[in-house]
């Protein structure tokens, strides 16, 4: 559909003389996640992880395209560096690859660990805060063979990762996130399997993700005794529901999409508690919760980060759920993700009020993806355009409503492998072609390296 004329030819990234943008202390960034984009992994001791072992079985990645390859960042990252600082952005967020830096003994690859150190050191060379994942999704197939996120043993076992990281990393990294989007590793993967491993059962889900959040908790008292100089936090995925008709029963639906998508996960972590809701709609399902578990869950974060990309519309199932009823004639990315920046402010408010422990947000992943062309030299992505103004612009209406938001990263600095849908969506402010390798600047980036350039003039 056509967009807004007058928001698409507008220079994208200049806000009102009162936004928050112009602000030198508003973090804006980029973010990558290590599987999506490194490619090399055969090499220098990389254990497989479990999406080597899903995207090689036939039928699970559209294409049948793998991470093996990617854009090769584990080769390029130094000329990839260089483009993040044309962009001039003031930080980064990037993954570490569990089994590049691990044994199954638990031991340390000291050549995995020492590539993470050059890319951390080479970033606050160039100035830059340094915002590092511990797990993006590629857990070590060794773990997953041993139950994966259903065996309470990996707690120990993320503990022990989060320990050599943060050792090894120490006084390095502004901000540690420990899982990002536990919602798809645990939904995804264990209950729909549209994710690695590719298992679907509900009880697995719920299970999968207690493990998952526990080990969040114990993994932020070990970054927090060995680095406390750094943020330590978590990345949440959330999704704003929206009711089909007036009537009652279809806001009950759209009050459950948001349960089983944004308090299944925050509740536990900001309430101690998880949302009596979720059974409802999910009979049945209750993960085995030791004592002592909720707490550990609940250990006070620094920030939380908040990646989001669309809205859902729902109806009554007419039993305890919901279904989605896609709305007609709305703007969508080459997702099919509805385009709905409102729904960016809206959460953000609405968890300022439900949360009163919640913590300063970053905005760690948002932006779209399009069927982006190389055209002469040149890629016009003005939707992407068009998509980061307005979220930009409804990050900025959340702060003034006086949420505590402290930056914004988009998705992606570069096109990379989309998971499930392999390479063919594309993410990045810098186009990828998979054949050369070659990167190009798309016109999103151009502006706002832009933007950037006079925001800092400026300052
Ligand atoms: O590419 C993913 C990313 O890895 C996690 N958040 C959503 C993005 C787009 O689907």
């Amino acid at each position: 559909m056509a967009l807004d004329a007058a928001v698409v030819s507008s220079d994208p990234f200049s806000p009102p003389a009162d936004s928050t943008l112009w602000r030198r202390d508003f973090l804006l960034g980029a973010a990558t996640a290590s599987y999506q984009i490194e490619g090399a992994v055969n090499e220098d001791g990389r254990l497989p992880s479990i999406w080597d072992t899903f995207s090689a079985t036939p039928g699970k990645v559209l294409a049948g395209d793998t991470g093996a390859l990617a854009c090769d960042h584990y080769h390029r990252w130094e000329s990839d560096f260089d483009l993040l600082s044309a962009l001039n952005v003031d930080g980064y967020r990037l993954s570490i690859a569990w089994p590049r830096v691990m044994d199954e003994a638990g031991r340390p690859n000291r050549k995995g660990i020492d590539f993470y150190k050059r890319l951390v050191a080479r970033l606050r060379e160039k100035g830059l805060k340094v915002f590092v994942t511990l797990y993006h999704w590629d857990l070590p197939q060794y773990l997953e063979d041993r139950g994966g996120w259903l065996n309470r043993d990996i707690v120990y076992r993320f503990a022990q990762y989060a320990d050599l990281m943060s050792r090894e990393l120490e006084g390095q990294v502004d901000a540690w996130a420990t899982l990002n989007e536990p919602w798809c590793s645990a939904f995804l993967g264990y209950g729909n399997g549209h994710h690695a491993p590719g298992l679907t059962n509900g009880r697995y889900a719920t299970q999968a993700m207690h493990h998952l959040l526990l080990a969040h908790g114990r993994a932020v008292e070990v970054l927090r005794a060995n680095d406390p100089g750094s943020l330590k936090g978590i990345v949440a995925n959330v999704g704003k529901g929206s009711a089909n008709t007036g009537s009652a029963a279809d806001a009950h639906a759209a009050h459950l999409f948001e349960v089983q998508h944004n308090a299944w996960v925050l509740d536990p972590l900001l309430k101690k508690s998880y949302p009596q809701d979720l059974f409802e709609l999910w009979p049945g399902t209750e993960p085995l919760v030791l004592e002592g578990d909720m707490e550990t869950i609940g250990t006070p974060l620094d920030f939380l980060g908040i990646n989001y990309y669309f809205r859902t519309n729902v109806k009554s199932d007419g039993a305890h759920g919901f279904t989605e009823v896609p709305l007609q004639g709305v703007e969508r990315t080459q997702m099919g993700w509805e385009v709905y920046p409102d729904g960016l402010r809206d959460l953000l408010i609405g968890f300022n009020e439900s949360y009163p422990s919640l913590p300063p947000i970053y905005i760690t992943e948002n932006g779209m993806a399009s069927d982006d062309k190389v055209i002469d030299g040149r890629v016009n992505d003005e939707q992407r355009i068009s998509f980061l103004k307005r979220h930009l612009a409804a990050v900025d209406s959340a702060i003034k409503a006086g949420v505590d938001v402290r930056g914004y990263f988009i998705w992606s600095l570069m096109d990379n492998f989309e998971w499930a849908y392999g390479y063919e969506r594309r993410f990045g402010v810098i186009h990828v072609d998979y054949e050369t390798q070659e990167r190009t600047f798309k016109r999103s980036a151009e502006l706002i390296a832009k933007f950037l350039e006079e925001r800092n003039a400026r300052a």
